[in-house]
């Protein structure tokens, strides 16, 4: 092991999810650098819990669980070193070439692979399955599509040979139906495309890990005690503020909230609000699936490995009467809260609560000001 950092809660995830690549034009080819190293991460209580992370990002940048972006059909080149004690793997499930084998202790691998259709997806590290991955071994890998557009010309995040009727109509709905006055979804717009990954810790496990101790894979899932929910690495208070997780915005403004779970608990996420459109989810063999049929969640299902797209739409909230709005009372902005009715996913360390995978997301104003 060369050293082992520290992450304290506040140097978490922040501004994670608008790393992009070096792209090179001429050969469309994006690279990024991912190192398996050990840290010591401080938990919402204080505690500090032994994590395995990928750190990296594009060439010297150095950020702990990088979103890994790419457009569809260019060239991906990972550089992965593993600075861990031990060997690990690196994976993308459901895309091809997008995979090593084990990558001993201070040695590195490169890889080459094509991006996939646009997504969400999951780069994890495969081996000793689950372990890895819930040590801390997971993160996002999101793919624009090289022509996002529907037929009618609205942008979307999926590519049009893989896009439904349905998924087309809600976006041309977006900035054209008077339920949906306001913008088009815009995907150069970070802050309408938000990446929540979704996981759990049990340090006793984690602690295993650390001393080297066997960990038995058969009964691992049925010990598992997850005491710290989070997402992108942070819970509770910290993540009020995270501009990652947090979703700002004026009526008419939709947004993508790309939800992935990467623990062994179901989640159910439920936003109050507003009503989100299920767009995507995954096949058990990794691919992207887009919805033939869009549901309006309430709450949304997001098993182990689920990877679940959602549009927010940012509509007037539903339950305020039409007759009441704008709201002159009510101070802006307006707050709806974002938690998981897996009620234990509420808490950390044992209980406390509000600390763990909960957050809100905010209504500015009841339009856009004109610039
Ligand atoms: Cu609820």
């Amino acid at each position: 092991m060369n050293r082992r950092e520290f992450l304290a809660y506040g140097a978490l995830g922040g501004g994670a999810s608008v790393i992009l690549g070096a792209a090179e034009a001429q050969t469309a080819t994006r690279t990024y650098e991912l190192f398996i190293e050990p840290a010591d991460v401080e938990m919402i209580d204080g505690t500090i819990v032994y994590m395995l992370l990928f750190f990296g990002g594009p060439p010297g940048v150095r950020e702990p669980r990088p979103v890994l972006r790419a457009v569809e059909g260019e060239t991906v080149v990972l550089r992965i070193v593993n600075n861990a004690p031990e060997a690990h793997r690196f994976q993308v499930p459901g895309v091809t070439g997008a995979t090593t084998t084990n990558i001993a202790p201070g040695q590195r691998r490169e890889i080459r692979f094509t991006a996939p259709v646009g997504g969400t997806y999951i780069y994890l590290d495969p081996l000793q399955a689950p372990l890895y991955r819930l040590v801390g071994l997971h993160g996002a890998f999101i793919v624009t599509p090289r022509n996002g557009l529907t037929l009618a010309g609205s942008p979307t995040p999926y590519s049009a040979t893989s896009q439904t009727a349905a998924v087309r109509a809600v976006f041309d709905a977006m900035g054209t139906m008077p339920r949906f006055a306001g913008d088009k979804w815009n995907p150069n717009d970070i802050a309408r495309d938000k990446v929540w990954v979704f996981s759990q810790t049990d340090p006793a496990l984690n602690k295993r890990v650390e001393l080297r101790q066997s960990v038995d894979l058969a009964t691992l899932a049925a010990n598992f005690k997850p005491r710290y929910f989070t997402i992108n690495g942070r819970s509770g208070f910290d993540l009020d503020e995270d501009p990652t997780v947090r979703i700002s915005g004026y009526v008419g403004q939709p947004t993508l909230i790309r939800t992935i779970n990467t623990g062994l608990a179901t989640h159910a996420p439920h936003i109050h609000g507003n009503h989100c459109f299920e767009l995507a989810g995954n096949t058990t063999a990794g691919a992207v699936s887009v919805r033939s049929n869009v549901y309006e969640r309430d709450v949304w299902m997001l098993a182990p490995l689920d990877r679940k797209d959602l549009l927010l739409p940012f509509e007037i909230p539903p339950d305020i009467p039409r007759e009441a709005w704008p709201p002159v009372q009510e101070p802006w902005p307006l707050r709806y809260v974002m938690h998981c009715h897996t009620e234990m996913s509420q808490t950390a360390g044992g209980g406390n609560y509000p600390q763990g995978a909960l957050c809100h997301w905010e209504l500015l104003g009841p339009q856009r000001p004109v610039a």
